[in-house]
């Protein structure tokens, strides 16, 4: 990443009211590693994090009971989660409204329905959308700038093509856990002050994990993510 490019997203964060990820629970599924990693940059920025599930058309019982759970854990971290289908235009008016009058920046992976969203907000402005097809279940990529739209009912949006334009830094993995709220609560009570909440005695994101207060999938993404930078480094 060139530090022109960093430059850029500092400039593009410090003009921000919050972020929003666009997420599915199916056709095609988000991981949470995903979500994480935004809501990490996010944090990373000082940039409050909204998550919307699209296509809730599609959810059966299995995913609305995800739904439920995710809302569970991310709600009470305190991100704000609301499920939209914008094929039935069900839950749209309600991310409309959080819009309003904000500068938002709009994230998502491939496929999930951002530009359909767009087009609906933001009729005067067409943007290619592109059918899911092919065994991955996942979209081309149609969406291939990041601009800033002024909204018609007030507040702009910027697009963005994902998480490749709005990408983790250079996080250590010493400071990872000060991204994740329900961690950063708990890291003045481990033991050392430089854990890493894995194998060290006394951590109390670990205690946490186990009474409850941490959830165990966002523990277990944590983990990942300290791994994948460790990897980078080498
Ligand atoms: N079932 C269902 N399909 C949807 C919904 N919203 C969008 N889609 C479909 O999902 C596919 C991808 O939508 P896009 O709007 O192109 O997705 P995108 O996130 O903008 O993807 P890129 O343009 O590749 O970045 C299209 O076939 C849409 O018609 C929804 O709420 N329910
Ligand atoms: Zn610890």
């Amino acid at each position: 990443q060139s530090p022109h490019n960093k430059n850029q997203h500092h400039i593009i964060a410090a003009n921000l009211d919050q972020s929003l990820l666009f997420a599915t629970l199916k056709n095609p599924k988000t991981s949470q590693g995903f979500i994480d990693r935004f809501l990490i940059a996010s944090e990373a920025y000082h940039v409050p994090a909204i998550i919307i599930f699209n296509k809730s058309d599609l959810y059966g019982k299995k995913e609305m009971a995800k739904f439920e759970e995710l809302k569970s854990i991310y709600g009470s971290i305190g991100y704000p989660i609301q499920a939209m289908s914008v094929s039935e235009n069900t839950g749209v008016k309600e991310v409309k409204d959080l819009l309003k009058d904000k500068v938002t920046l709009l994230s998502g992976h491939s496929g999930v329905g951002k530009s359909s969203f767009i087009n609906i907000v933001f009729p005067e402005l067409i943007l290619k959308t592109q059918d899911v097809s092919g065994w991955s279940g996942k979209g081309l990529h149609t969406t291939t700038f990041a601009e800033m739209f002024d909204l018609p009912f007030g507040g702009k949006i910027i697009d963005t093509p994902g998480l490749r334009e709005f990408a983790l830094m250079d996080i250590s993995k010493q400071e990872l856990s000060h991204f994740y709220p329900e961690m950063r609560a708990l890291i003045s009570e481990c033991q050392f002050n430089n854990c890493m909440h894995l194998n060290e005695p006394d951590c109390a994101v670990k205690s946490g994990v186990n009474d409850g207060s941490v959830s165990i999938d966002r523990y277990v993404s944590y983990c990942n993510i300290l791994d994948s930078i460790e990897e980078k480094s080498w």
